[in-house]
């Protein structure tokens, strides 16, 4: 057993609903779909799921992470968006809680050791916020995630934009965008873009 203690990576292996990858990143392009989580759809927790997640609606491609137990709100008002007419707020289940909940992106990108990688989120909220990439070996084997070292303080109702900039390790075949959270914090907007190496 090697490089399996990872508290995030463990769940990614079961979530992340890897049917098929997207395609190869050109430079500069936002390589997320729904970024601003304007499509949403009717979402019915799974039985199993019960007790972890709780949502009437969720964006497209995008969806929780059962390690983390996690109350997930679709904010449909423009004013209160960053972006277009809907935001995503994060927050535990209970509202005592200080656990950590989650959003993660539903589809793996293929990517190749030593590309660079941007991931950025505009945040507002009360709580803290971890911006990570979900990596895999072939045999999608979960490692430890890319760039989940360092929670940022969320402190403003002003939308404030965060960002983090990694390499892609030497045995990561796959990654997949995912946000950590303490607290009660909205999401909008993502970008995950491939830059110049
Ligand atoms: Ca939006």
């Amino acid at each position: 057993m090697r490089k399996k203690n990872n508290k995030w990576s463990s769940l990614a292996c079961c979530f992340v609903l890897a049917t098929g990858y997207a395609a190869a990143a050109n430079e500069a392009e936002n390589l997320v779909e729904n970024p601003g989580f304007e499509v949403v759809h009717p979402y019915t927790v799974p039985e199993k799921l019960k007790d972890l997640f709780v949502a009437s609606e969720i964006p497209d491609n995008w969806g929780p992470n059962p390690n983390n137990p996690t109350k997930l709100v679709i904010v449909s008002d423009a004013e209160a968006s960053h972006g277009g007419s809907n935001s995503v707020k994060i927050e535990p289940i209970d509202s005592e809680s200080k656990a950590t909940s989650a959003l993660a992106y539903s589809t793996r990108f293929k990517v190749l050791a030593g590309d660079k990688y941007s991931l950025s989120v505009w945040a507002k909220g009360e709580g803290k916020l971890i911006l990570m990439c979900y990596a895999f070996e072939p045999q999608d084997v979960a490692i430890p995630a890319i760039g989940g070292d360092r929670y940022r303080a969320i402190s403003s109702t002003e939308w404030a934009e965060q960002k983090i900039e990694f390499t892609i390790p030497e045995g990561v075949e796959s990654v997949a965008p995912a946000f950590h959270i303490q607290g009660i914090v909205t999401l909008d907007d993502v970008t995950f873009q491939r830059v110049a190496p």
